[in-house]
């Protein structure tokens, strides 16, 4: 656990596929793979807000996975599994007080597909690596720990010379933790290959006082086709 809160000091993400039992990660990774099927929505929009990144992927949102769930939501709301994080955190890990942000499923299927570079409303994620290509194929994650989102004027090339991109290789059954409200963060595109993941948004004490604009992720779930 100690050499897991360095890393997330150090590089704002730790890989911690130890935090849950290969029976839960197959009980999540069997309803994902259901909801994904039944309740999967196509979108493929840009973000001003994030310098016109990408957004090429198939969702299914929070409300579905409340709705036709069970696994997930459970182990989302897990006390357990909370304090596991907050260890590493370093400070209390909440639940996110908006739902959207909770639980979301994504999955990059076609050539091309990407979660462009963003950073997120909340302080904390947890993803859970349900598929994922092999490392050539794309699909691995990219980082720049301690930046700040200006939504105004985001300056992407300014984080990227200023700093260096740390580059994180996945494969299925991994999970990481991200410090993502000061972590630039992308998914690096897909060829040949399917990646799906389910990512668990939590909040730090300091979020519930933010005045939080939702206008990013509420554009990209109006944004489905
Ligand atoms: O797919 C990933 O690994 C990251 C997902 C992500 O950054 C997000 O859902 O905000
Ligand atoms: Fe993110």
């Amino acid at each position: 656990m100690l050499r897991a809160r360095n890393n997330f000091l150090n590089f704002g993400f730790v890989k911690a596929p130890f935090l849950v039992s290969p029976e839960t990660k197959q009980q999540v990774a069997a309803e994902v793979e259901r909801l994904i099927t039944e309740h999967g929505v196509r979108r493929d929009l840009v973000f001003e807000q994030t310098g016109d990144t990408p957004r090429r992927m198939r969702n299914v949102r929070q409300h579905e996975i409340a709705r036709y769930g069970e696994v997930v939501p459970t182990v989302y709301r897990s006390p357990e599994l909370r304090a596991a994080l907050g260890e590493i955190a370093g400070e209390e890990v909440l639940e996110c007080p908006y739902e959207p942000e909770q639980c979301v499923i994504t999955e990059l299927v076609k050539d091309g597909d990407t979660h462009g570079w963003h950073w997120d409303d909340y302080s904390f994620a947890l993803v859970w690596v349900i598929d994922c290509p092999p490392l050539e194929d794309g699909g691995f994650v990219q980082c720049v720990p301690r930046t700040t989102w200006n939504k105004a004027d985001p300056q992407l090339h300014r984080q990227f010379v200023n700093q260096p991109i740390y580059s994180l290789e996945l494969t299925p059954g991994d999970l990481y933790f991200m410090r993502t409200d000061t972590t630039l963060h992308r998914v690096y595109p897909v060829h040949n290959g399917r990646r799906l993941i389910i990512n668990m948004g939590y909040a730090a004490r300091r979020d519930l006082l933010k005045d939080i604009d939702h206008g990013t992720m509420d554009t990209l779930w109006e944004g489905g086709q």
